[in-house]
């Protein structure tokens, strides 16, 4: 196995640890730490034991501080620290037939901030991705317009451009949760979603030169160029307020898996609606009711009835620091970290309970909280050792508050796939061994 990251917490949970692993790095590690710790407890004196001890690692000057270094052309594209490599985007065997088109999760438990670098973002495919010619690359809006128009790559980006941050969460993001199949990770339970700063010129912008019809003009409908035929209806006010035909991500031009050379971006609204490779807009009078509006992305209520169009992912947040396979390798002081979002605004507050939802303390956001984007909060925690049950419980500047499981299941049952954004609870065993449960 990878030799495991140093730290206070073990962080290289991204895949299923067999448990011999778990127990190998548990007794390394804690090996370690006793003898750098002598008789100390707490973690500042273990700092000061490596000092006073003389640590090899900061008395011996290595190779790198006397060597000449690479040159700069060994890497063109810069890419990460080899120690870093286990952190990848992962494929769940039992969720989905891996190696397929289908879904990667971003691993979320070694982001930092609010930002999904472009390699780990996040993958969710109908029918494979493309790696499309920008040249020749067309946008048509056509439908209830003056006038119908074709536009190439360099037509759109001669337009006022915006460029704001987001998150992007698809409408199964959390689903296995719903059917008591608590998935070992955060990178598998909350991994379909990631947030970006994207860039592109306002539909609006789009709508207005074609001279849509304001009269008759109710929804538009969204076309990829790919094989799904998997399109999407869109309410006009929407399409006018914030949704951007989007080119860049993070201030390159779109990842191929990510839609280049164009996708639409649906600020708060869950990710099939956020159509890649996007080369059509349609503006009708009625939802168009597509196979991916009435057959899948609907939720199956108790009484039997579907709801449908059901698009605004609602305030959510979830602990990624720790989270389910990670270990707490000592007692003491550890800073529980993790995000929250809403798709109906700003993020106003979190709160985190060590005990399973009896007590809560608000936790700090971090600046700056952004509408329709992604928070980063933080906790400070002071572990006995006992076990606890981590929850973070996020509020938006509607007033709305993330509801527990069982709260969502009185309301939905539990035949649903999507739109889960229950609390989250991860349990610390004695151990320090952090897994998923449902309280
Ligand atoms: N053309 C096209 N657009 C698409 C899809 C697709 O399969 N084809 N998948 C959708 C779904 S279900 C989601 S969740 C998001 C995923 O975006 P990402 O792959 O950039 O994370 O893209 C959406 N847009
Ligand atoms: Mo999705």
């Amino acid at each position: 196995m990878a030799t495991p990251t140093p730290g206070r917490v073990q962080r290289a949970p991204e895949n299923f640890l067999a448990p011999a692993d778990i127990a190998e790095v548990a007794a390394g590690r804690r090996g370690f730490l006793r003898a750098a710790l002598v008789a100390a407890s707490a973690g500042v004196a273990a700092t000061a034991a490596r000092a006073s001890q003389g640590d090899p690692a900061i008395l011996n000057l290595p190779e790198h501080t006397r060597g000449l270094g690479q040159p700069v052309a060994a890497r063109a594209y810069g890419l990460p620290s080899k120690h870093e490599e286990s952190l990848q985007r992962r494929e769940s065997p039992g969720l989905t037939r891996v190696g397929a088109a289908s879904v990667s999760f971003a691993p979320l438990q070694g982001f930092f901030g609010i930002i999904t670098p472009n390699g780990l973002h996040f993958e969710r495919h109908h029918q494979g991705w493309w790696d499309i010619d920008p040249t020749r690359h067309r946008l048509m809006i056509n439908g209830l317009v003056k006038e119908a128009r074709v536009y190439t790559m360099d037509d759109l980006m001669r337009l006022p451009s915006v460029s704001r941050m987001h998150f992007i969460e698809c409408g199964a993001n959390t689903g296995m949760e719903w059917g008591n199949v608590a998935v070992p990770t955060v990178q598998y339970t909350h991994g379909m979603l990631s947030c970006c700063e994207f860039t592109g010129v306002p539909l609006s912008v789009l709508l207005d030169e074609c001279g849509f019809d304001k009269k008759r003009g109710k929804f538009v409908l969204a076309e990829g160029a790919d094989g799904s035929s998997m399109t999407r209806t869109i309410p006009l006010d929407r399409a006018l307020d914030d949704v951007i035909v989007a080119w860049a991500m993070n201030g390159e031009m779109l990842r191929p898996e990510n839609g280049y050379p164009l996708r639409l971006v649906v600020p708060g609204i869950q990710g099939v609606s956020w159509v890649k490779w996007l080369r059509r807009i349609e503006v009708g009078d009625k939802p168009w009711g597509s196979k991916d509006e009435v057959l899948h992305y609907v939720d199956l209520m108790p009484d039997g009835l579907h709801r449908q169009y059901t698009s605004i992912q609602e305030c959510k947040s979830v602990i990624t620091t720790p989270s389910g396979g990670q270990q707490l390798l000592q007692k003491g002081f550890h800073n529980v970290s993790g995000i929250a979002w809403s798709g109906r605004g700003k993020v106003k507050r979190v709160d985190v309970s060590f005990d399973g939802g009896k007590n809560w303390q608000t936790a700090r956001l971090e600046t700056p909280v952004l509408t329709k984007c992604l928070a980063r909060f933080n906790i400070g925690w002071e572990w006995k050792g006992g076990p606890a049950i981590l929850q973070s419980r996020a509020m938006d500047d509607t007033g709305y508050v993330q509801p527990k499981l069982r709260q969502l299941r009185e309301v939905r049952g539990a035949r649903s796939i999507y739109h889960n954004n229950a609390i989250q609870s991860w349990k610390v065993a004695e151990s320090g061994e952090v897994s998923n449960v449902q309280v």
